[in-house]
């Protein structure tokens, strides 16, 4: 008799650990580079189960990006159904959604489903420029996603956006953080600051907590823009929360592993280099 999982003809063993799960609610970029596989690679590297509900498709390689068609609220929340009567994910974070009525639509299930903790980062465009929503998608991201998460993760780029003034330093950062906990987020990581005046290059997130700010300051290690890294933190940092970390430690560990995997990037194709969450796991 061969024994239980010993391979051809031998049974399998019944699994019965539940793993921590983290639910990607996000856009496809087929390259794998950003959206819901660079979460998914994420969520891995973590040590998470990764689960996706796609929000929109993307037209795109490592070379650039060609279109977009945004799914409608239905098939949105079909697809969230439908997993959500079977699993409650441990953290669930949101990337491209880029329509206002599917952005409102997703609002109203995470309040329905109580879908905590709620990782929002609040995409607006690709690295080169293209937009990655609809014109109107931005204030309704504002109003109805942004009150129920519970850390918002923008760059420098998408807060100036959303509070209307240019950030350009941790000065700025401090205030536009305050600003958007002001419209209802629960905490503020702004990522990717620019440290002026040190000897070498160094880049910093800022995050705004319980009343504080804390800065977590890194060496820039890029020279060149890197694929996804927004993705793999925002992910990183659902994965953490899924698996019962504080959002403060959450937070810097997350940028950690973003740091790593722009460390450990890769070149899938004749385009840009990708963040590679993977890249941390294998070299430990
Ligand atoms: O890196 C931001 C981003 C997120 N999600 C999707 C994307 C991009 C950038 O291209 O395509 C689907």
């Amino acid at each position: 008799m061969p024994e239980r999982g010993s391979g051809m003809g031998g049974t399998v063993p019944k699994p019965t650990r539940r793993p921590p799960a983290a639910l990607s609610i996000a856009g496809l970029d087929p390259s794998g580079g950003a959206g819901l596989l660079a979460d998914a690679r994420t969520f891995d590297a973590v040590g998470v189960w990764g689960m996706g509900v796609c929000a929109s498709v993307t037209y795109q390689s490592t070379a650039g990006i060609y279109g977009r068609f945004d799914l409608p609220p239905d098939v949105v929340r079909a697809q969230l159904e439908a997993l959500l009567e079977d699993v409650k994910p441990g953290a669930v974070k949101t990337g491209v959604i880029g329509r206002a009525d599917t952005i409102r639509e997703v609002a109203g299930i995470v309040t329905e489903h109580r879908l905590h903790p709620l990782v929002a980062d609040p995409v607006i465009a690709g690295g080169e420029g293209s937009p990655l929503l609809e014109e109107n998608a931005l204030g309704a991201l504002v109003e109805a996603l942004l009150p129920l998460a519970d850390i918002v993760t923008p760059n420098a780029r998408e807060i100036s956006a959303i509070c209307g003034f240019g950030v350009f330093d941790v000065e700025d950062a401090e205030a536009a953080a305050l600003r958007v906990a002001g419209m209802g987020a629960g905490a503020v990581l702004v990522t990717g600051l620019e440290i002026k005046g040190a000897g070498y290059a160094r880049v910093a997130d800022l995050l705004y907590i319980d009343g504080g700010f804390e800065l977590f300051e890194r060496k820039r290690v890029a020279t060149e823009r890197v694929h996804g890294t927004g993705c793999v933190l925002s992910a990183a940092l659902a994965a953490l929360l899924a698996r019962g970390h504080e959002l403060k430690d959450a937070a810097r560990e997350a940028g950690d592993l973003a740091h790593s995997a722009i460390l450990g990037a890769a070149r899938p194709g004749s385009g840009v280099p990708c963040a590679n969450p993977g890249s941390a796991r294998r070299s430990r």
